[in-house]
């Protein structure tokens, strides 16, 4: 009886192919760090973001709104007609935040728009009315500049009779593509040197 099962040949290669998958995995965990390092922040909304007066304070949930981050909600009519929220960006930044509406597809035309203000409650440009017909979307770009104290109020209504609204504000980021190729590159070099040993 042999006092080993594993194979002669692997025992053979061992050293320089672990010493090769080494290297193969520190490249996909550096990918891996790359893309958490410039990972972007995505809020979906799960408390109500705020009907009234006073904003639902996002401030502190991403760094800096202009880089790839969203902010993700519904709205529904009757009973959640608003989301009001704040985010901190790039004082004094000339602002291209995209926006895109759907509803549930329950019919009729869809009306929801955003306004944007100043934390003191001062309007800002590029904010839209968006209409579409249920089942479809509508989606653009919100153009502005950002105040000087880096604070921009999100006003997200619902103006139509649709029951439900889907919302994202702000980039949602694409799966890392560059990085998750170099990760994927070294994953297919492992598979393949594990085929030949
Ligand atoms: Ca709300």
């Amino acid at each position: 009886m042999h006092s080993s099962h594993i194979p002669k040949k692997q025992i053979l290669s061992s050293k320089p192919t672990s010493l090769n998958n080494n290297m193969l995995l520190g490249a996909a965990f550096a990918g891996l760090t790359l893309s958490s390092a410039s990972a972007a922040t995505v809020y979906t909304e799960s408390t109500d973001l705020s009907n009234g007066a006073a904003p639902t304070d996002l401030t502190s949930t991403f760094g800096n709104f202009l880089s790839d981050s969203a902010v993700i909600g519904t709205l529904s009519s009757p009973g959640d007609f608003s989301d009001y929220f704040t985010v901190q960006m790039t004082p004094n930044a000339s602002a291209f935040i995209p926006y895109e509406f759907s509803d549930d597809g329950s019919g009729g035309t869809i009306s929801v728009n955003i306004t944007l203000s100043g934390s003191s409650g001062a309007f800002l440009g590029g904010s839209v009315n968006g209409s579409f017909t249920s089942g479809s979307s509508d989606s653009g770009t919100l153009n502005f500049t950002v105040p000087s104290d880096g604070i921009v109020r999100f006003n997200v209504n619902h103006e139509s009779q649709s029951p439900l609204i889907n919302y994202t504000v702000g980039t949602v980021p694409e799966p890392g593509t560059a990085v998750l190729g170099l990760a994927g590159l070294a994953a297919i070099a492992l598979r393949r040197r594990r085929e030949q040993a």
